[in-house]
């Protein structure tokens, strides 16, 4: 008899732990228990941004969080990507979510996921698409990351002459198109600022170091670099250093950045980059929030835009540095 009782109360312990182990949702996923979430990812290594972008849901959409997260990587391709997102729907995953590669392109797609009855979570960058396709958007203000930075530019530059190259990103990314909207705008209002050139690098360090370089060859007046991400400001910088030109500081060609990894906030410490505007990549702790509101049966808002700063080469500290999670 002893022995039946020790099992019996052996058994309802095992199976209260096995129901604290899942998140604690009314009806979970598809499975009863874990969540399917297919997750459209632009370029997985495309940037130290996106790494960690990546990295963030991984872990907030992990197994022993209740999820089963099926990562699709479109290398940048805006086509492949939707037919990603078509993928999960025929997969008949229980969320999506997207960080759009282009903004153009989705009105289709996010149709066949509400009628398959697929909430879709927009992440990052935003699409342009009837806002009832789509259960929600989680991101940044990019037009007003621009205007952190053009405001600095102003306050550095006073009414001396600037001379302006613009690295972009990705042409039809939302990041892209804000950044790049806010300098055209700032040019545009002030008559001592001129935009010598403007060109995508694609977010990439070689190719932003061989564009300016050229730019180097075809212009002996710049006196600023908008990169619209750390890893082309890296590599205009690097391109500057080999001709011999010098670099942020108090008189060398100011560079703007966009992302503020950790590793170009030590650049900015130096003095390599003038001003970083912080652009949060970590998204997977409030997207798993969400998840959790849609399984209760609430609604969450309909966009929300994350809390971000800026640092600059002469007040960032390594303390500053030391307590960022990225
Ligand atoms: O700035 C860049 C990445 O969409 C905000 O994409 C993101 C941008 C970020 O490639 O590094």
């Amino acid at each position: 008899m002893k022995k039946l009782v020790t099992a019996v109360l052996l058994a309802a312990m095992l199976l209260s732990l096995a129901a604290c182990a899942t998140p604690q949702t009314t009806d979970g996923g598809s499975d009863g228990g874990t969540i399917t979430v297919g997750f459209a990812q632009c370029k997985a290594d495309e940037s130290d941004w996106r790494k960690a972008n990546t990295i963030s849901m991984q872990e907030a959409l992990s197994a022993e969080n209740g999820y089963n997260m099926i990562l699709a990587d479109a290398n940048n391709d805006a086509a492949k990507q939707v037919a990603d997102v078509q993928g999960f729907i025929d997969q008949e995953v229980d969320y999506i979510v997207i960080a759009a590669v282009n903004m153009d392109g989705w009105d289709t797609v996010l149709k066949n996921a509400q009628d398959a009855g697929i909430p879709v979570i927009l992440v990052d960058r935003t699409v342009n698409a009837s806002e009832d396709l789509y259960t929600c958007w989680v991101g940044s203000g990019f037009k007003e990351e621009g205007v952190k930075a053009t405001d600095w530019l102003a306050s550095h530059f006073g009414d001396a002459e600037v001379n302006i190259v613009n690295l972009q990103g990705q042409l039809g990314s939302s990041a892209q198109v804000g950044r790049s909207e806010a300098l055209v705008e700032a040019v545009e209002a002030n008559d001592n600022w001129t935009l010598l050139e403007q060109q995508t690098a694609d977010w990439s360090t070689d190719t932003a170091k061989e564009i300016m370089t050229t730019w180097i060859q075809q212009h002996d007046n710049i006196n600023c670099v908008y990169a619209e991400n750390d890893n082309m400001a890296d590599g205009a910088i690097q391109a500057l250093q080999e001709a011999g030109i010098e670099v942020g500081g108090d008189n060398g060609v100011a560079i703007i950045s966009f992302d503020a990894n950790r590793a170009y906030l030590e650049m900015t410490l130096a003095g390599l980059i003038n001003c970083n505007v912080e652009c949060n990549p970590l998204h997977g702790p409030k997207v798993a929030e969400i998840i959790q509101m849609l399984e209760n049966g609430e609604q969450p808002a309909k966009s929300e835009v994350v809390e971000e700063s800026a640092f600059f080469y002469n007040t960032i500290t390594q303390e500053i540095i030391d307590a960022r999670a990225y």
